[in-house]
């Protein structure tokens, strides 16, 4: 660190200087954020300094905290039980903002190996969840950091976890399921009523990542059952500070109920409240204050607008895509596309330094990756797919 202060102007002529070598939103088709809504940062800037951490000194923050999940709440379809000795919740609607889904999902499969090993039960058995093969590498975070071993089922023909294939990995150390409502690659829905099914039966914990999803299903004309209304399901991750057009980092974790939530509690014997359930200590209140903001400001009909417009996009990608003969993988349920190319590591490559796009592969089958987004515009595609056809037709 230097000695004496820099100044204001030669340190912001620094950062701007940096700023340049990020990745404006123009030309990426491979994020699932986006540019934060106005609103968001307006309001996140006002509570910059609010730190979740601390709950008791920052009530209004954590008001904001209690507000959203309500909101994340009815939006899926949370069912309100009042729980009389509840103590992390008044009501069943009971969750927390996270930094986003890796956060949401290592707390989950973390609360449900407190649940089933509390008071020294299972000592020495290697647990296991199963997940699809299509799950986000932040369950590999969670076999690293629990010791439970993650096992991975097989994916069907559209890219769904093969409920046989589930079935078949389930055993007497497997304390849990995963399904996927908008998977990372392919956008496709897991048949969560089935999971549910198998979830019951074995008595076993159901988490659904809707990460991506949860702000896309939802809206979108064709109805998935994925969320609290499906009986088994237990938790679900849904990050504000992707199609929420939230802040980063901001992601919630919900529960069925807080008796999943209380398994999570440490003591905070200084603190102004007696106990933390979240993985982070200091935590973003402005996180909380943008992600209120949003939703408060765009309401239903805003995002249903906003999963439209993508949904639109992603239409237009995949008639025009076709009529270059490029088929996708799948009929999109989403706004995120798999485009089956010849040789896409090369075409990846070769977008990126030829034409400047960010795109993304998927692993299995090697595919085009592309998400639309609402910092994509019709243009872009067109462009896009001209520089896809110059670059395809040279190899
Ligand atoms: N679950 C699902 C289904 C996801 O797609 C992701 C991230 C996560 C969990 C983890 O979320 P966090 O990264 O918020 O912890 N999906 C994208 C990915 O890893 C995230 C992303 C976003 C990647 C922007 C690139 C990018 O530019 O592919």
């Amino acid at each position: 660190m230097n000695e004496q202060g820099l100044s204001e102007k030669e340190i912001f002529s620094y950062l701007e200087d940096v700023k340049s070598e990020d990745t404006d939103y123009y030309r990426v088709l491979s994020s699932m954020c986006t540019q934060p809504h106005r609103i968001a940062v307006e309001a996140h800037r006002l509570f910059i300094e609010a730190n979740l951490g601390d709950l008791g000194l920052f009530a209004g923050a954590y008001r904001l905290e209690k507000e959203v999940i309500q909101m994340l709440g009815e939006l899926l379809h949370f069912q309100y039980v009042e729980i009389p000795s509840g103590e992390s919740c008044k009501s069943s609607v009971c969750g927390y903002l996270t930094t986003g889904g890796t956060e949401s999902n290592i707390q989950a499969i973390r609360s449900m190996k407190n649940l089933v090993t509390e008071g020294g039960k299972r000592a020495g058995d290697v647990l296991n969840i199963v997940v699809p093969e299509s799950a986000h590498f932040s369950f590999d975070k969670v076999a690293n950091m629990m010791g439970i071993e993650v096992k991975r089922a097989l994916l069907d023909s559209e890219f769904r976890v093969d409920i046989e294939s589930v079935e078949s990995l389930i055993d007497a150390n497997t304390i849990g399921l995963v399904g996927i409502a908008g998977n990372t690659e392919f956008g496709q829905v897991d048949p969560i009523e089935e999971l549910s099914k198998l979830a019951l039966e074995n008595e076993l914990f159901l988490h659904v990542d809707a990460a991506f999803g949860g702000f896309v299903i939802p809206f979108l004309e064709k109805p998935y059952f994925f969320d609290f209304k499906v009986p088994g399901v237990t938790s679900i991750a849904i990050d504000p500070h992707k199609m929420g057009l939230s802040t980063i980092p901001s992601g919630a974790l919900l529960f069925k109920s807080p008796f999943f939530m209380d398994s999570l509690k440490v003591n905070t014997p200084y603190l102004t409240t007696k106990s933390q359930f979240t993985l982070t200590g200091t935590r973003s209140g402005a996180s909380a204050a943008a992600t209120y903001a949003v939703m408060k400001y765009l309401g239903r009909e805003g995002y249903r607008r906003n999963v439209q417009y993508c949904m639109q996009l992603t239409a237009k990608l995949v008639k025009e895509a076709r009529e270059l003969g490029f088929e996708p993988l799948i009929e999109p349920v989403m706004n995120v596309v798999a485009l089956r190319v010849p040789n896409p590591d090369l075409v990846r490559e070769q977008l990126l330094t030829k034409f400047s796009w960010n795109v993304s592969i998927t692993r299995s089958p090697r595919s085009l990756r592309l998400v639309l987004m609402p910092h994509n515009t019709a243009h872009d595609i067109e462009e896009f797919l001209q520089d896809l056809r110059k670059i395809t037709a040279e190899l």
